[in-house]
Order: C-alpha cells, then sequence, then structure tokens
C-alpha cells in the first residue's frame, strides 16, 4: 500500500515526524483535510473567520505580514481558537534566504512566527541552509515546516529536477519537514503530507497568474492530502456554508482514494 491509498490512521502510524503524526490524526478525528488560507489585511476579520470557520477544517494558513493591525493579541487570539476549534496554525511565510537569515526572521521580529505556529512554508532554492537555520531557531516536536516543491501559478520556474532536488533536500530533515506544497503525486513516504492550494469550485484563474482545479482533481490527479483554498471560501457570499461543501468534498475524495 502507498501514501496515495492508506488510510489517514495507517499514516498516522508510519509517520516519523510527531508533527505529522499529530496533523493526520486529527484530519482523521476531525473529517477534516481542508486547509483555510484567510489573506485578509484586518486582525478583525482573520479572527472572526478563525472562529466561525474553526470547526471545519485541518488548518489555518496565515499570511501574518500582510495584517494591517497587528498586535500580540492578534496571536493570542489565534491561539486559543487553534485550540478551542482543534486545528494547527500555519504561517505561509515562504523563507528563502540563508540560514543564519531564516533563523533571525522565524524567531525575531514582531511576529514572533515560532513562537506559535506550528508550520511554516520554506523555499528550497538556498539549499539545505535554510532549514538548517529554521532548526536553529525551533526544533520542538510541536514545530515544523511544509517545502514548496511546486507552485500553482503559472509561469512557475520549478522543474521536475527542482521538485526532485527539493525533495531530496526535505527527506533529509524528516524531524523537521513534515510534507510539501506541490502540484503532482510526487513520491514520498506515506508519513510524509502533500499540501495543495489553487483550488477554487467558482474559478480556473485569477488576474494575477494563479490557476485553479477543484477538490477532486488536487486529491485524485495531483496526490493532495491537505487541500488549501483561499478566495473559494473567504470570498464567498457564506463563507461557511462553502467551507463545510469543501470539507465535504475534499474529505470525500479523500476517502474515495484510499478505497482504490
Ligand atoms: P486562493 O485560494 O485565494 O488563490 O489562495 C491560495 C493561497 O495559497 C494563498 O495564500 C497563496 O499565498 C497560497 N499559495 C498558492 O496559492 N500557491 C502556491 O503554490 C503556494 C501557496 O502558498
Amino acid at each position: 500500500q502507498s501514501r496515495i491509498n492508506m488510510p489517514l490512521m495507517e499514516r498516522a502510524k508510519a509517520a516519523t515526524n510527531p508533527l505529522a503524526q499529530r496533523l493526520l490524526t486529527l484530519m482523521d478525528r476531525k473529517k477534516s483535510n481542508l486547509c483555510v488560507a484567510v489573506d485578509t489585511q484586518s486582525s478583525v476579520e482573520l479572527i472572526s473567520m478563525a472562529e466561525k470557520l474553526g470547526p471545519y477544517i485541518c488548518l489555518l494558513k496565515t499570511h501574518i505580514d500582510i495584517i494591517d493591525d497587528f498586535s500580540k493579541e492578534t496571536i493570542q487570539k489565534l491561539k486559543e481558537l487553534s485550540e478551542k476549534h482543534d486545528f494547527l496554525l500555519f504561517e505561509d511565510r515562504k523563507f528563502a534566504d540563508i540560514g543564519n537569515t531564516v533563523k533571525m526572521q522565524y524567531k525575531g521580529g514582531v511576529h514572533n512566527i515560532c513562537d506559535w505556529a506550528h508550520l511554516v512554508t520554506a523555499h528550497p532554492v538556498a539549499g539545505p541552509g535554510v532549514l538548517q537555520g529554521l532548526c536553529k531557531a525551533g526544533l520542538r516536536d510541536d514545530r515544523g515546516c511544509v517545502i514548496i516543491a511546486e507552485m500553482s501559478s503559472s509561469g512557475n520556474l520549478n522543474t521536475p529536477a527542482y521538485i526532485e532536488d527539493s525533495i531530496k533536500i526535505g527527506n533529509s530533515f524528516g524531524g523537521f519537514v513534515i510534507g510539501y506544497v506541490c502540484q503532482s503525486s510526487i513520491d514520498v513516504d506515506a508519513g510524509v503530507i502533500l499540501f495543495t492550494p489553487g483550488v477554487s469550485l467558482d474559478a480556473s484563474s485569477d488576474s494575477l497568474g494563479q490557476q485553479y482545479v477543484t477538490p477532486e482533481t488536487a486529491v485524485n490527479e495531483k496526490g493532495a492530502d491537505v487541500v488549501i483554498v483561499g478566495r473559494g471560501i473567504t470570498g464567498s457570499e457564506n463563507p461557511v456554508e462553502r467551507a463545510e461543501q469543501y470539507r465535504k468534498r475534499c474529505y470525500d475524495a479523500l476517502c474515495k482514494r484510499f478505497e482504490s
């Protein structure tokens, strides 16, 4: 049995990374492989979405540096809601610099990301140093990284060789890297998690290069375990209803894949 058709709890048992185990178990418990991307500049809106959508998601993805009215209270509330509604916090910081710089970006500044974000993203373009740097700042059981192997945007520079090398780098940091952001069903161990953004039921693209597929295409053809949805939920008239619709479509597709 491979990652593709193994049930979540079997994969949790196969996972060597404690945070990957925790996320796979949480997905099974909540019947959700939906990560919502709340890309808003208002902390009030961010907290309100986290409160409303919390019951339907396994992960809340933030871009904390776009918040205009950021304060420590924003983080305090996010932490409280993460516990109340049983989801993990995923800061999409896309660290991409030399190790020494990302170490400071991870644990310093006003955002102090490693204090609160269970997961962060990193581009491996600078080489393994980016992960060495992040590990220096925050290697503990409830902190992990998702490597961006392949982007959803048109014209991206992620060649097959780049994707393959990204996975080699990620695999050599198995204690910290829990999976990959990608657009294809790359060959990874059963305990490793694939995350796929660029999913919408309404649009096939936006005006700035984003490309969308349906939840079913993401899970079945692109091998997604976790589906990342932003504006398809947050930009709709009824985000709660929409989140439940996406949750169900994404999770049903995943369960069908186990049975295949
Ligand atoms: P939306 O569904 O509104 O297009 O948002 C997608 C989210 O996923 C954004 O927060 C974006 O930064 C992120 N993302 C992406 O769209 N493609 C990638 O390849 C990697 C990402 O992190």
